[in-house]
């Protein structure tokens, strides 16, 4: 019988542990590196973060698209050939690289460190006052995978952890808050506020002045969801009031950023070059294989997006 073919259009360097995956845990599949004028043009499966132009004249014979991130923010969607199904990626070793990113940057936060960093840098001894950990309310933009597992992580340091979805949760320990309605009151118990929304058309620019402004004085802020969700110049004058007193933020609107971006060099904020977290090659290849599995045997892939709410 041939083998299924899959397309595999990414990082080469990773792609060695992918092919790797495929030879020893799926001999009947053949993963083939994309090339428009060669056999991956007729696959019926695509790995990718980003897909070829126009993808159903690329690939005529595609079924499905395996995203290689957990973010789909980037794809055209609604472009897509209307019956291709969009995988996105789960997995324990992206999560957990988020809930180690997540819990450094509220700790940071919560110690002070951007402020110790500089004062050092500029020969300055200078303590400031500790704050209990049950003092300081971290809430959580987004209850997904991501955000379910960051507040577990945040919990095991005694923190106060609250979370906001579109949909109601209910999780042990954590105060959770839906919708529109509930988020002026989810904001006002927030000290702490952590992103982990999808980018969409309902959340581009949420991190914005208003809300800001409900957040109590001198609250911190931690990006890791997309650039497009914070307007970069509400946050600075944030900071200059006093409103915000910090940011870590792995997620710009520009990545890189311009030199002269102001945050770049802003002295309560950190950045990151997008590093939060990243999909582990060799639990990703086994998703996917896992997925053209089910989908041969007529069920879903796990993961699969639900492309009219694009996330
Ligand atoms: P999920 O889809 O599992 O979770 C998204 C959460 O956001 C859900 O709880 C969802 O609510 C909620 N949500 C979506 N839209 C709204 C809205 N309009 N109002 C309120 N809540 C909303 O995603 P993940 O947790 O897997 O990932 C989250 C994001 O993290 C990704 O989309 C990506 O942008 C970012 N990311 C960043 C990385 C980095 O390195 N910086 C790495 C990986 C991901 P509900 O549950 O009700 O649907
Ligand atoms: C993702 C990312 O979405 O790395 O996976 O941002």
């Amino acid at each position: 019988m041939d083998p299924i073919l899959v397309a595999y259009k990414s990082d080469p360097v990773r792609g060695a542990v992918w092919h790797d995956v495929f030879r020893t845990e799926a001999p009947d599949m053949k993963l083939v590196d994309w090339d428009p004028a060669g056999e991956a043009a007729s696959a019926p499966y695509l790995v990718a973060w980003t897909p070829p132009e126009n993808l159903a004249a690329a690939m005529p014979k595609v079924e499905a698209f395996f995203c290689i991130g957990a973010g789909i923010d980037h794809l055209p969607i609604a472009a897509f050939p209307p019956g291709m199904d969009v995988v996105r990626m789960v997995d324990p070793d992206l999560t957990a690289s988020m809930v180690e990113y997540v819990v450094m940057a509220v700790l940071a936060l919560h110690r002070d460190l951007p402020f110790y960093v500089e004062d050092a840098r500029a020969g300055r001894w200078q303590a400031r006052p500790l704050r209990r950990a049950a003092d300081r309310r971290v809430g959580i933009l987004g209850l997904g995978v991501m955000g379910q597992a960051v507040a577990a992580g945040l919990q095991a340091f005694g923190f106060p952890v609250r979370g906001w979805s579109a949909s109601r949760k209910s999780l042990a320990g954590v105060e959770c808050f839906a919708g529109g309605e509930e988020r002026e009151a989810f904001l006002a118990g927030t000290d702490s506020l952590v992103c982990l929304l999808p980018l969409t058309e309902a959340t581009r620019g949420i991190l914005n002045a208003d809300l800001f402004a409900q957040l109590p004085k001198g609250a911190a802020l931690v990006n890791v969801g997309r650039g497009g969700h914070l307007v970069e110049a509400d946050l600075l004058a944030a900071l200059e009031t006093g409103q915000m007193s910090g940011a870590v933020l792995d997620v710009l609107a520009a990545e890189p950023p311009a030199a002269d971006d102001p945050l770049l060099r802003h002295p309560e904020v950190w950045i990151t070059p997008h590093i939060a977290s990243a999909t582990h090659p060799a639990g990703a290849a086994r998703q996917v294989i896992r997925g053209i599995r089910a989908l041969r045997s007529g069920q879903k892939a796990e993961n699969t997006v639900d492309r009219s709410r694009a996330y």
